[in-house]
C-alpha cells in the first residue's frame, strides 16, 4: 500500500482569492480545493493519505521526500507555482503524478516534470492508476473513456484538511453545463449534460459538514447549478427540509446561469435552502459579443438582462458577475457600457477580466488559425488574446479603468446601498421565519452575526492603512446602523468592506509595469 501526499499549490492574488482582505476575516484561505480530499474519499483502503494546501500551510518536502506519490492538483493561476514545486520534488527524485484543470487544457506544460498525468475527471483513472501503480504496470497518462458517474461519489475526506483555516466549505452537487460558450473549458473537460449527485449523497455530506467544527458557509462548487432544472429542485427539497431539521446551520454560494431569472419557482427554492449568493456569468451588456461567443442564454427575450438580474435579487439573492472585455465586436465604448451596466443592474462584486483564450477551447482554436493568439506565457497584456476592436494597451488600460471606476470606494458603496438600502434585499427571509419561535436559537445566531461585524469592523479600523479607505468603511456602516437594519445587513457590509479592501488592494498593485491580474 502507498503513502501518497497530495499538494495544491499556492495561488497567485486573484479576484476570488480574497488574498488581502483574509487577515480582516481572520482566516488564511479562502476555501480549500475539492479535488484533494475526494480523491483521499477515492482510493481503495489501506492506502495513506497526506493533504497539503500551501495556501494554508507550508509544504513539508521532508515529508513529501518519505512518500511514494507525491501528487499535484492545480488552475491555471497556479501554473508556475505547480512548476517551481514539481522542479522541487523532482530535483529530490520523487515520483510525482499531477491532475486538475490546467494540466487538463496543456497537457505537455509540465514536461518530464511530472511521471504521470491525468486528463479530465479522475474518479475511475486514479483508483486505476493505484492497482497498476502497486503492480508496477502505470501508464503515463491517464483519461477516463467514459464521465464520472455522480451518483457514486463518496463523501470527501474533509476530515484530512484544516478545515478551520478557511473561510467557506465546498461541496458539489453536479457537473457539467448544458450551454455552450465559446471561450469555457469546462463544457471541455465536464461535458454539457449535466450530472448530479442523488439527494441523499449530498445529504449524507452536508451531515459530514455539520459535524466540522466552524463550518457555516459552503461554497456549491457546481459548474452550473441550474444545468438540469428539474433535477436540482428535488435536490433542493431536500436540501430545505435538511435546513429546517437542523435550524438552517449552512449558507450557500454557487454559480449559475442566467435563465435562473426565468423559473421563479427555482429562485424561490434556492432562497428557501439559505443559498445567499449566486455568481453568473453576464459577460458583457454587448449583445452582438453575446452571439459571437455563444452565450445564447443571455440574449434578450422578453427581457434586458438587467431587469434579470433584478428579478434574482427581487427574489431573496445577491448576484456577482462575471464580465468578461475585449470580445471581437466590442468597440472603445465597451468600458463605459461595461461600467453603466454593473451599476444599473445594482452588482456590488463584478469580476471583471479581458478574454482569455484557455487551451482546447474553440476559442483557442480559431485564434491560432486567425493568427491572434499570443504564446507568451506571462503576457505584460493580461491576455493571449490578441483583440480586434482596439490594440492591446488600450485593452489593457481600459480594463485598468473598469476596475478603478467600479471599485471606487464611491461607487462601489453606492451599489451595496442601492441593493440592501434601497432595493430592500433582505437574504435570510426563511431563516428568521424559521427560528421565529426558537428564541434562544435566534439569541445566538444574532450573536454570533454581530459577533462577525464587529470583529472585521474593528480589524478595519485598526489594520486599514489608508485613512480615507477606513473612512468610507465607517461612513457605509453609519448610513446602515442609521436605518435600523437587522443584524444580518451589519454581517453583510462588515464583509463587503473587506472585499472592497481586497478588490482595491490588488488593483493597487497593477500599476506600472507590474503583471495584470487577469483570470487566465
Ligand atoms: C468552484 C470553482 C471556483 C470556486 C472555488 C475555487 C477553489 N479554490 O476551489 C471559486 C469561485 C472561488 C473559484 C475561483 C477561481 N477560479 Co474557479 N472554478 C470553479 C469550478 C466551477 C469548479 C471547481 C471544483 O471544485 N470542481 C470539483 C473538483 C472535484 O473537480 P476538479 O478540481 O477538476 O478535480 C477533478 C479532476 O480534475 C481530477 N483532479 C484534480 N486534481 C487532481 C490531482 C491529481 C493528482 C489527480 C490524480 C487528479 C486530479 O480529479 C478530480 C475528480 O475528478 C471550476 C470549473 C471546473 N469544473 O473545473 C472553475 C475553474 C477551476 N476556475 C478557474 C479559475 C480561472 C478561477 C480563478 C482564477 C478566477 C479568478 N480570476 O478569480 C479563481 C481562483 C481563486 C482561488 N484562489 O481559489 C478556471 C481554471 C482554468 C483552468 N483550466 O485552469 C476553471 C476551470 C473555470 C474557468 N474556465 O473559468 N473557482
Ligand atoms: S454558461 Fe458558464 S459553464 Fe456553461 S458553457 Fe457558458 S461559460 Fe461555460
Amino acid at each position: 500500500m502507498a503513502d501518497i501526499v497530495l499538494i495544491n499549490p499556492r495561488f497567485e492574488p486573484s479576484y476570488w482569492g480574497l488574498e488581502h482582505a483574509l487577515h480582516l476575516l481572520g482566516y488564511q484561505a479562502n476555501l480549500p480545493v475539492a479535488a484533494l480530499p475526494l480523491l483521499a474519499a477515492l482510493s481503495p483502503s489501506g492506502h495513506d493519505f497526506t493533504l497539503i494546501d500551501e495556501n494554508v500551510e507550508d509544504i513539508d518536502f521532508e515529508r513529501c521526500a518519505r512518500a511514494d506519490i507525491v501528487g499535484v492538483t492545480g488552475m491555471s493561476v497556479q501554473r508556475f507555482r505547480m512548476r517551481e514545486i514539481l522542479e522541487e520534488l523532482k530535483r529530490r527524485g520523487l515520483f510525482t503524478v499531477v491532475g486538475g484543470p490546467w494540466i487538463t487544457v496543456h497537457e505537455s506544460y509540465f514536461g518530464s516534470l511530472a511521471d504521470v498525468i491525468f486528463i479530465g475527471e479522475a474518479e475511475d483513472s486514479w483508483p486505476l492508476f493505484l492497482e497498476q501503480w502497486a503492480q508496477k504496470q502505470h501508464a503515463g497518462r491517464y483519461e477516463q473513456a467514459e464521465k464520472t458517474d455522480m451518483t457514486k461519489l463518496p463523501i470527501p475526506r474533509h476530515d484530512l484538511l484544516k478545515m478551520d483555516r478557511y473561510a467557506l466549505a465546498s461541496i458539489q452537487f453536479s457537473r457539467g453545463c448544458p450551454f455552450a460558450c465559446e471561450f469555457c473549458d469546462i463544457i471541455v473537460t465536464f461535458g454539457r449534460r449535466p450530472r448530479l449527485k442523488t439527494s441523499a449523497q449530498v445529504i449524507a455530506e452536508l451531515d459530514a459538514l455539520r459535524q466540522t467544527p466552524g463550518v457555516d458557509t459552503v461554497f456549491i462548487v457546481d459548474d452550473n447549478l441550474i444545468g438540469n432544472k428539474k433535477a436540482i429542485k428535488e435536490i433542493l427539497l431536500e436540501v430545505i427540509a435538511w435546513q429546517q431539521a437542523h435550524d438552517y446551520p449552512m449558507m450557500f454560494f454557487t454559480e449559475a446561469s442566467l435563465d435562473l431569472a426565468d423559473d421563479a419557482e427555482l429562485m424561490a427554492l434556492m432562497v428557501e435552502a439559505n443559498i445567499r449568493i449566486v455568481f453568473v456569468g453576464i459577460e458583457t451588456p454587448n449583445e452582438k459579443s453575446l452571439q459571437e461567443t455563444g452565450k445564447t442564454q443571455n440574449l434578450r427575450k422578453g427581457r434586458g438582462m438587467a431587469e434579470k438580474v433584478h428579478a434574482i435579487q427581487d427574489a431573496g439573492m445577491e448576484v456577482w458577475s462575471g464580465m468578461i472585455l475585449g470580445f471581437d465586436n466590442d468597440d472603445h465604448d465597451i468600458f463605459d457600457r461595461q461600467i453603466a451596466f454593473v451599476r444599473k443592474a445594482r452588482i456590488v462584486n463584478s469580476m471583471v477580466g479581458m478574454l482569455s483564450a484557455i487551451p482546447k477551447t474553440p476559442l483557442y482554436d480559431r485564434l491560432i488559425r486567425e493568427g491572434r493568439l499570443d504564446p507568451d506565457d506571462r503576457s505584460p497584456y493580461g491576455t493571449n488574446v490578441i483583440p480586434n476592436g482596439m490594440d492591446r494597451a488600450q485593452l489593457r488600460e481600459g480594463y485598468l479603468r473598469v476596475m478603478r471606476e467600479l471599485y471606487d470606494p464611491e461607487a462601489y458603496f453606492d451599489r451595496l446601498d442601492d441593493l440592501y438600502l434601497n432595493a430592500g434585499l433582505r437574504q435570510s427571509n426563511p431563516r428568521r421565519r424559521h427560528l421565529r419561535d426558537k428564541p434562544w436559537r435566534r439569541f445566538l445566531l444574532n450573536a454570533s452575526l454581530l459577533a462577525e461585524a464587529l470583529f472585521i469592523f474593528v480589524r478595519l479600523q485598526t489594520k486599514v492603512k489608508d485613512p480615507d479607505l477606513r473612512r468610507h468603511y465607517r461612513r457605509s456602516m453609519g448610513r446602515l446602523l442609521r436605518r435600523g437594519l437587522p443584524v444580518d445587513v451589519w454581517q453583510v457590509y462588515a464583509n463587503k468592506a473587506a472585499m472592497h479592501y481586497h478588490i482595491h488592494t490588488l488593483i493597487g498593485e497593477m500599476t506600472g509595469d507590474k503583471p495584470l491580474v487577469n483570470t487566465f
